[in-house]
């Protein structure tokens, strides 16, 4: 498989504009390479269609709509989609285009690398951004905009999913992921064990039941002293070399159907120091099969 990028430029889930350049930032800077074992080809860049600017919701549920099309379709061609965010509002698109993919042949899991839980509601959110929102509408929660992108039926069900490198969230989305058992693996779970035994673990619960599985990363899982170019940055986060040296497990495994990098915020960056951890993250997992 090849892996194909498609950019979703779009910060209309976060307050922080600067994350909307990301995808032409990586894109320039040819973080991702391809080697003699793997082509690496960008697809497109995906804005928010003019007509959809008026509000966040308008714009998000747009841009998850083409998103998901996008990735459904470089699916179908048998070839591996990374979206490069934009805020972490595109998951929305990425993984509802994964499961219509695969919705024939059975369920998805998903590990979602964040040190945020992105599980509000429109009830929930004390900032009212969507970016704090996709996994809770990949749940089937939320407003319906956001949950029915793709038909109303949940894109994920709560035990094939989890999380890693939470260190930062509010009480009403930690609420809905336990109702629901989601296994969230916090910074300090990870220190106490180790991310390798954690990372195991995780595989397990995404491989459990499902036809495939995907990651998504948000860049904000890392330590922002070792990587500041992200939205929303939050001490104590995950190295780089660790987080690589994990990922390189799904290396050649058939069943990692698809990943997405979000929230790389270029004007925070220093130099392209998360930039090219962006890019050692998709080396990670290189060559596929
Ligand atoms: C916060 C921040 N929990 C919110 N979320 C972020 O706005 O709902 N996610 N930054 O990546
Ligand atoms: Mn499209
Ligand atoms: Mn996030
Ligand atoms: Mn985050």
């Amino acid at each position: 498989r090849s892996i194909i990028v498609i950019g979703a430029a779009s910060c209309a889930g976060a307050p922080d504009p600067g994350c909307a350049e990301g995808p032409d930032a990586l894109r320039r800077y040819r973080v991702f390479h391809a080697t003699p074992l793997q082509h690496v080809a960008w697809d497109a860049i995906l804005r928010v269609p003019r007509e959809a600017r008026d509000t966040p919701l308008h714009a998000v549920a747009a841009l998850s709509a083409r998103l998901a099309a996008e990735v459904e379709a470089v699916l179908q061609t048998g070839n591996f989609p990374l979206v490069v965010g934009g805020d972490h509002s595109c998951a929305i698109g990425t993984w509802s285009g994964v499961h219509r993919a695969l919705a024939d042949r059975g369920p998805i899991g998903l590990i979602w690398i964040d040190a945020h839980m992105d599980s509000h509601t429109f009830a929930t959110t004390p900032s009212g951004q969507i970016h704090g929102m996709p996994l809770a509408a990949l749940l089937g929660h939320g407003d319906a905009a956001l949950t029915a992108i793709d038909g109303p039926e949940a894109k994920l069900r709560p035990e094939h999913v989890c999380l890693i490198g939470v260190r930062s969230f509010e009480a009403g989305e930690a609420v809905l992921l336990q109702q629901l058992g989601v296994r969230v693996f916090d910074m300090d779970e990870i220190r106490r064990r180790g991310l390798a035994e954690v990372f195991d673990e995780a595989l397990a619960i995404v491989r459990q039941g499902t036809v495939g599985f995907g990651v998504s990363v948000d860049l904000d899982a890392l330590d922002p002293e070792e990587e500041p170019g992200v939205g929303t940055p939050v001490p104590g986060g995950l190295r780089r070399a660790e987080l690589a040296a994990a990922l390189s497990q799904l290396r050649g495994d058939p069943a990692f159907v698809a990943m997405e990098i979000v929230e790389y915020n270029p004007r925070r960056d220093r130099g392209h120091a998360t930039a090219d951890a962006a890019g050692a993250l998709v080396d990670a997992i290189t060559p596929l099969k």
